[in-house]
């Protein structure tokens, strides 16, 4: 039996694969491919603008190829837990 932890481990996992298999590497997120996971599961994504969404991109590609790959999706996660941790440990 699967833990709360456990299945959120799976969805991150699973909906990094959601996206990153539709263009191009399947294993890679391309610009549309993260655009499409940010609006679709951050409810935040759903105000960005093509710029935001450019400059996001850019943050998280850190090996500068154009692609975000998993790691570099975890440390965009990783972002987000501490943005979560400060809202609601405060
Ligand atoms: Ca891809
Ligand atoms: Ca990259």
């Amino acid at each position: 039996m699967e833990t709360p932890l456990e299945k959120a481990l799976a969805t991150l996992v699973c909906t990094f694969h959601k996206y990153s298999g539709r263009e191009g590497d399947k294993l890679t997120l391309s610009r549309q491919e993260l655009k499409e996971l940010v609006k679709q599961e951050l409810g935040l994504g759903e105000k960005l603008h093509e710029s935001e969404i450019k400059s996001l991109m850019e943050d998280l590609d850190r090996n500068k190829d154009q692609e975000v790959n998993f790691q570099e999706y975890i440390t965009f996660l990783g972002a987000l837990c501490m943005v979560y941790n400060e809202a609601l440990a405060s």
